[in-house]
């Protein structure tokens, strides 16, 4: 290693501090999975002939491009010649590269370089813009595709994710390297598209091994492989050591992992501070603690609305009940898209002094439907005193669960008969249920 001095520290044993699940007994192994040239790499599946070429991706939509669709339609995308794809060295504009492919890299181009520096590098790459519905569409793909193989993912962006291996089938096997061929391979085959894993002790060590074999690599990091391949990295490296800190750790004479790692913590901390100062130390000996926080399942999904002026269930009711149905509509509408369906429906009213009042039925069958949800806080409405005008109305779908994940009986009985099963259940609830 060059870790500065022959002095330089050794890892002990207790470098990185595993956290054992006691659930399991198994150590911790934590992957971070991110994709290759992701904008670029969803461009090719459009157009297979440009594999292998420089490509950058960058620039607004513009008329060339419009034309290129306009002239050969989806369908013929894949046989329109290379040489009608616009290239970089014709590109007149302030734009951006937002990526480029591996084959352009080589260049010397890359994100967030002028287009028309990038030219200079390599005119012959060829360009196209950033299609972002296509590359939303991907990104939920491949995570999805991931989330059925291992739950615990933390969704880092657009391309990018945490997984916990500790406790799925095949996340210990080889250090985690099984399960992470796995998922390549079924993200490969429902998409098209590569990606790089690192699989360590934790993130902060995940993060960084995950760029050690770009492309469609895997890295294996135990706590022993500390001196080897991480003290001779860049301090930059870490994610969270950003340009200044790292132009501060240079000036300090401080350029590698292996260097920073070597300081008496409290030489950082008189120069960082506490927090950082005790972090920048950890980090650099791979300790890391931090959780992969999966994204917190809803518990409820609402509309309401205050209403400009107060109304009244008789002398408004068409206004009232317009209003009532479109956020009925609003709901399934939110549950449809989310993937939801929900087993309780509930109504809020605010009087025009100011109480609330909650009522909601729960039922045996999930609904993700309007009408349905509509004629079921219709139920609910009619339970509660309607004599005092109204401010607000509001509209809940509670006891929610992911489409295809009820029951088999329930998901294969059409959600029209849902509302017939439901039993009243009544309760007069606070706000905090909205
Ligand atoms: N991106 C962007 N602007 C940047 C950097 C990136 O718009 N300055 C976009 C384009 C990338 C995507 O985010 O395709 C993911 O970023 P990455 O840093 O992961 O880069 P790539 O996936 O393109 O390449 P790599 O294979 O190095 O991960
Ligand atoms: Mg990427």
């Amino acid at each position: 290693m060059r870790a500065g001095t022959r002095a330089g520290p050794t890892p002990a044993r207790d470098t990185i501090r595993c956290v054992k699940p006691e659930s399991a007994g198994a150590w911790r192994r934590i992957a971070h999975l991110d994709m290759d040239a992701f904008f670029a790499s969803v461009e090719l599946l459009r157009y297979p002939q440009l594999k292998g070429l420089p490509l950058v991706i960058g620039g607004g939509r513009r008329q060339v491009d419009e034309e290129l669709l306009a002239a050969q339609g989806e369908r013929a995308l894949r046989f329109i010649p290379v040489a009608e794809f616009p290239l970089l060295k014709d590109y007149v504009g302030r734009g951006v590269i937002t990526t480029a492919t591996y084959a352009a890299r080589q260049f010397g181009v890359g994100s967030a370089m002028g287009m028309m520096k990038a030219a200079k590098l390599c005119p012959q790459a060829l360009v196209l813009p950033v299609d972002f519905d296509e590359i939303r569409k991907f990104s939920r793909l491949f995570k999805s595709t991931i989330a059925e193989i291992a739950p615990q993912v933390e969704d880092r962006g657009v391309d990018e994710v945490y997984i916990d291996f500790t406790d799925v089938p095949g996340g210990q096997r080889e250090g985690g390297r099984v399960l992470a061929r796995l998922i390549q391979k079924s993200i490969f085959e429902k998409t098209g598209l590569t990606c790089s894993i690192g699989v360590a002790p934790n993130k902060l060590l995940a993060k960084m091994a995950s760029e050690f074999n770009k492309p469609n690599g895997i890295s294996i990091i135990h706590e022993a492989d500390l001196e080897s391949r991480i003290w001779p990295l860049n301090v930059r490296k870490v994610n969270g050591i950003g340009p200044k800190a790292g132009e501060k750790l240079a000036g300090l004479g401080i350029h590698t992992l292996g260097e920073l790692a070597a300081q008496d913590p409290q030489f950082l901390i008189d120069r960082f501070g506490k927090a950082t100062g005790a972090w920048l130390h950890a980090a650099a000996w791979g300790r890391d603690d931090s959780p992969v926080v999966t994204e917190s399942e809803p518990v409820s999904m609402s509309r309401e609305t205050t209403f400009e002026r107060d109304l009244h269930a008789v002398r408004d009711k068409a206004e009232l009940g317009a209003i009532f149905t479109r956020l009925c509509g609003q709901v399934a509408a939110d549950l449809q898209r989310k993937g939801y369906v929900a087993k309780t429906i509930g109504i809020k009213l605010r009087y025009d002094d100011f109480k609330i009042v909650t009522r909601d039925q729960t039922g045996e069958a999930h609904t993700a439907d309007a009408a349905t949800i509509r004629k079921i806080a219709g139920q609910c409405l009619k339970r509660v005193p309607l004599e005092r005008r109204l401010r607000l109305l509001g509209v809940r779908a509670g006891a929610l669960a992911k489409v295809g994940e009820m029951p088999i009986y329930e998901s294969n009985r059409p959600f029209a008969q849902a509302g017939r099963a439901w039993s009243a259940t009544e309760f007069i609830a606070v706000d905090q249920l909205f």
